[in-house]
């Protein structure tokens, strides 16, 4: 075999990558654009197909573990744990393009290089997606990575509930994708993610790469508030036990909290319901849910316990009763600072602009961190915007941001022909 081009030679094909990000984006595609590929329902079984039929194309040995995360194996020269490049490829209900795809596919267009030069590598390359990585269905995110770090329990996972009624295990049967491989017996050398900012910060400093220096702690509980309905023109102000009311205090002061706490503190309620819904009837129960982040651990703890005792203050007050469900709870993790080097020096030898920075978004990457040396990649939102249909990232800077990922997985992975 002739000797390998040395892969300084080699670029990605930004239009063959394109064609695979708009090909997985008809997947579960809304009719105003974006795309819905909820995890676990039809539309991520066809995503799932679709990627796991671009794997095989690539001639990549394809396994299934038991959470239904997907590896597609290269082999190399030697045996041992493979450089992994992955992502998810299930998206919330108002996804973009990219969220995940461009992490799975770009790990494609990378195994596509390297078997149109006729590369051996030294180590293995894996291209990887992951079960559920956000926990819109089912609670709470990077779970399929999560069970596979040992952070999240297998059988726990397999009986979560989602908030449609359905049983995750049930779903992962129903597509085709409950694995028979145990979790975790793919090993990672080292972990890589191409992923989009989904914040302000790249696309506002006319940056192409975030050398991503690592991810913030994310902290999601869920209230349930119990209390009367009764009839909204009968009922005196002093006899209501009404779950909205506390339900809406709660919200307002989440804000409050994040407002007052300051620095890295952000604070959502994404969900928020009342029971029966109706004008004239005083809500006997109200649910939402509180996803709080920060970067530093103990003052995101902090928030949350401020937020757990206003609950029950306002609780006790209103007369209704009151149920917590911590959904997610994920450290804050630092990137292995040499892997980070190498994502600011290679995109700065690319004669890209570069800046270190830590990702406001949970990711998989977050749950290998703690495992095997991982680092991320940073392409910019525009406006940073995302978790909305209109999120976009230039073809060009997607094309930058497989670049880096083309050469530091390179690097990790060695070519056979290395000295
Ligand atoms: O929640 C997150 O940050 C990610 O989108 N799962
Ligand atoms: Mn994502
Ligand atoms: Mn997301």
């Amino acid at each position: 075999m002739p000797p390998s081009p040395r892969p300084a030679n080699l670029a990605i094909d930004s239009t063959r990558l394109m064609s695979r990000l708009a090909a997985l984006g008809r997947v579960g595609a809304l009719p105003g654009g974006g795309v819905c590929r909820l995890a676990l329902t039809d539309t991520d079984r066809q995503g799932r197909d679709r990627v796991v039929g671009w794997m095989r194309d690539l001639g990549l040995a394809v396994t299934v573990d038991r959470i239904g995360n997907v590896f597609g194996l290269r082999p190399g020269a030697e045996e041992g744990p493979p450089v992994v490049i992955g992502s998810h490829i299930d998206t919330v209900a108002t996804g973009g393009l990219y969220d995940g795809a461009l992490g799975v596919l770009a790990g494609l267009e990378v195994v596509n290089v390297l078997n149109d030069a006729a590369i051996r590598t030294r180590r293995p390359v894996a291209v990887a997606f992951f079960t559920n990585e956000e926990g819109a269905r089912f609670a709470p995110d990077m779970m399929g990575s999560g069970v596979l770090s040992g952070h999240l329990d297998l059988a726990e996972m397999l009986s979560s509930v989602g908030i449609d009624g359905a049983t995750l295990g049930d779903d992962l049967a129903r597509i085709g994708y409950a694995g028979e491989t145990p979790v975790g017996a793919i090993a990672a050398h080292c972990y890589l993610e191409l992923h989009i900012e989904q914040g302000p910060v790249l696309d506002a400093e006319g940056i192409a790469i975030g050398a991503v220096t690592g991810v913030q702690g994310i902290c999601w509980t869920e209230y349930r508030f119990k209390g009367q309905t009764n009839h909204a023109g009968t009922t005196p102000m002093t006899m209501r036990r009404d779950a909205g009311y506390a339900a809406a205090r709660l919200a307002v002061e989440a804000r409050r909290v994040a407002l007052e706490t300051g620095g890295a503190q952000v604070a959502t309620v994404g969900r928020f319901g009342v029971t029966p819904g109706l004008t004239n009837v005083v809500p006997g129960e109200a649910l939402l849910t509180t996803d709080l982040r920060n970067t530093d651990g103990a003052v995101l703890a902090a928030a949350d316990a401020r937020l757990q005792a206003f609950a029950r203050e306002v609780a006790a007050a209103e007369g209704v009763a009151l149920e917590t469900r911590a959904l997610a709870r994920f450290d804050p993790v630092a990137f292995d600072p040499a892997l980070v080097g190498l994502v600011e020096e290679t995109a700065r030898g690319l004669g890209h602009s570069v800046r270190r920075m830590p990702s406001g978004a949970g990711h998989d990457a977050q749950m290998f961190a703690p495992h095997c040396p991982s680092a991320m990649i940073f392409v910019p939102s525009k406006g940073g915007i995302s978790h909305n249909i209109t999120e976009h990232t230039d073809p060009a800077q997607i094309a930058a941001g497989a670049g880096v990922l083309l050469r530091v997985a390179l690097e990790k992975a060695g070519v056979e022909s290395d000295e």
